[in-house]
């Protein structure tokens, strides 16, 4: 169990990331033993009713610059005007070294994955992860963990699904709203097991998730994005819902994203006997240098004429 005494025992190892845009750090360390522990650093938005009582809330500033029309100022909160929180803190105890690399800092690299690709080298990695890769998974599926959170559930064993809030988001800032709905069945690992028969759950959870952001948060029909991460984290198949008007995000970046919207009309269309369309498709995407795809992937791509 993290608690803020074993947080105040943290002891950096080394910063693995860092972001001043979305004033996020991600720092890797331990709680004082040999355990690694990674701990993610985020400010939180601004609340509207600190900003509506700026005045009181002061307690000092200092002038930056001033020239013409433009000043700019460095501001201290009044430790009374704390009354929401400063940080969101992310901790994952013990991490992996899979955690590691997924959050150290990295460059990119574009690469094209052909159907012979993905059976060659990517089916083999996603069958190497052990089951506890996704025990989080699991654990929310079997109601053992963030019960109380479950926004809607759909219990069919082959098309159910659950809807959540996302561990990224907030739970209160409407303009950061992060959902994530994750299938009951283990069987659909990405994107690459999508069929035709997957397409009454597609279609449910988004009219479902539209249903309830509308019913929760009383946002209207277009007011959230539905994608889906190709190559995702965890392979157990699971769909992104987020505020349409939050730009600040990581992860939805051109070749990892995939609509919702887009995955079901490519269903659609796919009227072929044989091998589906994700079965067909060679699928472009950027890969880190940690991640343990980029290796072999990037070695393969001297073969592949996309
Ligand atoms: P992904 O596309 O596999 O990986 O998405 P990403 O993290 O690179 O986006 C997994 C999604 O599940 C992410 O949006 C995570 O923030 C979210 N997530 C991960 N974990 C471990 C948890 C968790 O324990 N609870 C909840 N509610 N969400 C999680």
């Amino acid at each position: 169990e993290v608690d803020l005494q074993s947080l105040k025992a943290f002891v950096l190892e080394r910063v693995l990331d860092e972001d001043p845009v979305n004033r996020t750090i991600i720092l890797l360390g331990s709680f004082g033993d040999s355990t690694h522990a990674i701990v993610r650093i985020e400010k939180t938005a601004l609340s509207s009713s600190m900003v509506n009582a700026l005045g009181e809330n002061l307690e000092k500033v200092e002038h930056v610059e001033k020239n013409d029309i433009y000043s700019w100022f460095m501001g201290w909160l009044s430790t009374a005007a704390r009354t929401s929180p400063d940080l969101k803190i992310n901790v994952i105890f013990p991490c992996t070294e899979a955690h590691i690399q997924k959050y150290t800092r990295q460059q990119i690299v574009m690469v094209h994955e052909t159907p012979a690709l993905y059976k060659s080298i990517v089916e083999p990695y996603i069958s190497a992860f052990p089951p506890s890769r996704t025990q989080w998974v699991t654990d929310i599926l079997a109601g053992k963990t963030e019960a109380d959170k479950i926004l809607y559930r759909d219990t069919d064993s082959a098309t159910g699904y659950v809807i959540l809030p996302d561990m990224k988001w907030d739970l209160t800032t409407l303009s950061s709203l992060y959902l994530v709905a994750i299938a009951l069945s283990p069987y659909i690992r990405s994107l690459r097991d999508l069929r035709r028969m997957h397409i009454p759950m597609l279609k449910s959870v988004r009219r479902e998730a539209m249903r309830v952001v509308r019913e929760r948060w009383g946002l209207g029909t277009g007011a959230v994005r539905f994608f889906v991460h190709y190559q995702p984290s965890y392979y157990h198949f699971h769909v992104h819902i987020v505020n349409a008007n939050y730009a600040g995000l990581m992860g939805s970046t051109v070749g990892q994203a995939h609509l919702l919207d887009d995955i079901i009309s490519m269903l659609e269309c796919d009227v072929n006997e044989g091998p589906t369309i994700f079965e067909r498709l060679t699928l472009t995407y950027g890969l880190g240098d940690q991640h343990g795809l980029y290796a072999p992937l990037v070695a393969a791509q001297a073969d592949v004429e996309p």
